[in-house]
């Protein structure tokens, strides 16, 4: 079965589990504008921010006016409250649902502003012809899918379109996402999104990224995650560079119950990291992950300083460090594809951490990523809460983007 039937498939299940949900009826939403924060990120690396914000004042995630009656997502969600004996496979089931719930909630924003956009579109055109794929072609730009993948799946729908010789734009609907899913999967092919874990000893993982795009908030997420998984953690504090960046990870560290290794403000990252990793080895951690800054007096001197505290782990560690992440913002759009086209050119950048998709209209931007780097995208943030970070499933994520657009039959 194709991923496009498997995804058919969950909505026909759903629809056979619950009343029809279809979302069509959304009014027109504006489309949403990047708050001020996101806009400053648009400047190019060279040009970093001078003070980092407040934290408060990162990417305000906008409650939904209609939220889904799910458990709150901030708070660790038990999935057994009772002491009675529950089949594993039902617990399975039951943290795939929160898992799905978590991806929907999150791309609301993409799906609403996406998905608005498409059905004006299946309603304003009678028939299928050049101004209709035109303007396809511009909401699959304005949804950040990037120019070249929206230029392919707008070419592959015009040649579908006359081999059918389809002439109403309802007819094309799922089509239009067949194709979206199709290239998506055809692009990935040779993709692993796994976190290279190993399976004896220590594994030792690098974020990366410039100021801001959410690398500390997703270390602890992350942390968080591990240490329920029953994995020693160690965090090492290797952001010597801003000031409070040092305590940012310990509130992080007390948050996910795990141990922080930590120099002095201002002194050698390079020197906390051997001291994290040697630490790590005496007390058998399973785990390190460590925090770097995202903003240096330049560039270069960034680049430089990547490259020794790689040098500085594999003294200690041949084989590490075992993922080199990159965290980019979601709600920075073509930026945080630069970003991450000049990192991969500098350092050996092992995966993508995409952050505050549920902060953008502009989900897309996972298509433009998969067709344009090809870099995998490891881990996917959904929220600000210590729970909202996940590993990216493409499933969850095509069902979290096209639910209710997508055309089952009755
Ligand atoms: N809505 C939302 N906000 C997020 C997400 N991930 C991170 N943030 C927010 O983004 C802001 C910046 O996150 P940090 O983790 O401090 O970013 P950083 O990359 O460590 O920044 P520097 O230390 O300055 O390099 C914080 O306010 C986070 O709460 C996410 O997935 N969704
Ligand atoms: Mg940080």
């Amino acid at each position: 079965m194709g991923f496009f039937d498997k995804i058919k498939k969950a909505f026909m299940n759903e629809k056979e589990a619950q009343p029809a949900e279809i979302e069509t009826d959304q009014t027109l939403e504006e489309p949403v504008e990047r708050d001020e924060v996101s806009e400053e990120k648009q400047e190019p690396m060279e040009q970093v921010q001078e003070e980092f914000p407040e934290e408060s004042t990162q990417a305000p995630t906008e409650e939904p006016e209609t939220e889904p009656e799910i458990a709150p997502l901030t708070t660790a969600t038990p999935v057994v409250q009772t002491e009675e004996l529950v089949e594993p496979e039902v617990i399975e089931e039951q943290e795939e649902i929160i898992v799905q719930e978590k991806y929907e909630k999150g791309l609301e924003k993409t799906r609403k502003t996406f998905g608005a956009r498409l059905n004006e579109l299946f309603a304003n055109f009678r028939s299928v012809d050049e101004d209709f794929f035109e303007e396809l072609e511009e909401t699959l730009i304005g949804a950040d899918v990037g120019f070249d993948t929206a230029i392919k799946i707008t070419e592959s729908l015009r040649q579908e379109v006359k081999l059918r010789n389809v002439k109403k734009p309802a007819a094309v609907q799922n089509t239009i996402i067949e194709k979206m899913v199709d290239l998506y999967e055809a692009e990935g092919i040779e993709e692993n999104n796994a976190l290279n874990i190993q399976v004896n000893g220590l594994t030792v993982m690098l974020f990366v990224g410039v100021n801001g795009v959410g690398k500390t908030t997703s270390i602890g997420k992350l942390a968080h995650e591990f240490k329920q998984d029953g994995k020693k953690v160690l965090l090492a504090a290797a952001d010597t560079f801003r000031a409070g960046a040092i305590d940012q990870l310990v509130v992080w560290g007390e948050r996910a119950g795990v141990e922080v290794v930590r120099g002095n403000a201002g002194g050698d990252p390079a020197a906390v990291v051997f001291d994290a990793v040697e630490r790590a080895k005496t007390e058998n951690a399973d785990i390190l992950l460590v925090d770097t800054a995202g903003r240096l007096q330049n560039k270069v001197n960034l680049m430089n300083e990547l490259e020794k505290i790689k040098r500085v782990i594999q003294r200690e560690l041949p084989d590490a460090p075992h993922e080199v992440l990159l965290v980019v913002d979601a709600t920075t759009g073509q930026n945080a594809m630069s970003q991450a086209k000049q990192f991969k050119e500098t350092t050996d950048v092992t995966g993508l951490v995409l952050t505050k998709l549920d902060g953008t209209a502009k989900g897309g931007i996972v298509l433009a990523i998969r067709n344009e780097l090809h870099l995998p995208v490891k881990l996917v943030g959904l929220g600000e809460g210590i729970n909202d970070l996940e590993p990216f499933d493409a499933n969850d994520f095509a069902i979290g983007l096209f639910k209710g657009l997508l055309k089952v039959e009755d």
